[in-house]
């Protein structure tokens, strides 16, 4: 990266002290990970925010949804920031708050929305995550979506999963014995979600329709291909991968998860990993005695992860210096109070 860069972030980290918390998501860029205080999934980096009630600005590396979960985690007078405004997460997008709503009213006139527990994956917006703690529901990750499907099934016949439906078809198939009959799809797009009222009524799991466009792009083929082309290779992915994927794979598991398979798998082993790419070129850096590469070589970066480049941060940073924030991402506090209730019910999970 530009040195002049690397230097101008250095300084303005420098003059901002302890005033400022830099916290990076394992998917940015080498370029902007190099300054932060902290990397993490989206789970440990809202949580480390919150452990920091000294830090007047929190620089949040990472997507629109993550920055939001840090601005309700942390006291009112501290300040995230995004680099980039743009950095948002077609994943969240998928569900609107609009949408879910229109889903909620026709679970309603069914009948049904009195049994049904709504789920939501961090990976959502804010109102998402209220709606979810509203109607009695709870927010979950990657690795405790298991342990948060378990604690809705206590309380209701049926799950609405939000909003991305491959975590919650390989959750509910992989690790609780499920049958994909047991699962439907909800439509945003279509009248009923597409579905009629026997497959509602019938259903366990309802899955909206949402997915991760790098993760979703991980094809069974992958799999095919690279254990074709490495013999012996383990193949690792996350459980936003399709299931038919994750049916292929030797392991699946969250980024944290990933990341302490690589570290202490043997040296000399050969893996292959469905995640993000700037988050598997660093792991076959750090870890060089074992051989890294990534599932698929036509799947690229997260587009809007990469947003965050270093000029972005150097701006962010240097406004702060002179007293300018830029970029604040807020979350109003009717919102702030409903999605905490149920950020609050995924942290009480045994
Ligand atoms: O940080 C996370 O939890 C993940 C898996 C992020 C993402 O964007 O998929
Ligand atoms: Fe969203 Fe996927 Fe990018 Fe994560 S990797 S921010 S889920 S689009």
């Amino acid at each position: 990266s530009d040195p002049g860069l690397v230097e101008r972030a250095r300084k303005a980290k420098a003059a901002l002290g302890d005033r400022l918390f830099v916290l990076g998501h394992h998917y940015q860029r080498d370029e902007v990970i190099q300054f932060a205080d902290v990397t993490g999934d989206s789970f440990k980096l809202a949580r480390q925010a919150a452990a920091r009630p000294e830090a007047e600005f929190i620089v949040f590396c990472g997507v629109h949804f993550m920055a939001e979960s840090a601005d309700i985690l942390t006291s009112g007078d501290q300040k995230v920031i995004l680099p980039d405004l743009a950095a948002g997460c077609s994943m969240a997008d998928m569900a609107t708050f609009d949408q879910v709503e229109e889903c909620w009213e026709a679970l309603e006139d069914a009948g049904l929305a009195e049994q049904v527990i709504p789920v939501t994956y961090m990976n959502s917006s804010a109102d998402i995550k209220a709606f979810c703690g509203r109607n009695g529901g709870a927010v979950c990750t990657s690795s405790n979506a298991r342990r948060a499907l378990d604690w809705a099934f206590e309380r209701g016949g049926k799950v609405l999963f939000l909003p991305d439906q491959h975590l919650g078809r390989n959750t509910a198939v992989l690790e609780m014995g499920m049958s994909l009959d047991d699962c439907v799809v909800w439509n945003p797009h279509r009248p009923n979600g597409g579905l009629t009222p026997e497959e509602l009524e019938r259903a366990r799991m309802i899955l909206w329709r949402g997915h991760c466009s790098v993760h979703g792009r991980f094809t069974a083929e992958s799999v095919d291909d690279v254990r074709s082309r490495v013999p012996g290779v383990n193949v690792l992915v996350h459980p936003e991968c399709r299931h038919e994927v994750v049916l292929k794979a030797d392991h699946v598991g969250s980024t944290e998860h990933i990341i302490k398979t690589l570290e202490s798998a043997p040296a000399g082993s050969s893996w292959a990993v469905g995640t993000e790419l700037n988050l598997v070129k660093r792991l076959a850096q750090t870890f060089p005695d074992k051989e890294i590469s990534f599932l698929d070589r036509t799947v690229c970066y997260c587009s809007t992860m990469n947003r965050i480049d270093l000029p972005h941060l150097v701006w962010a940073l240097e406004s702060l210096v002179i007293g300018e924030v830029v970029n604040q991402i807020t979350v109003d506090e009717d919102t702030t109070h409903w999605a905490k209730v149920a950020l609050d019910r995924m942290l009480a999970l045994p």
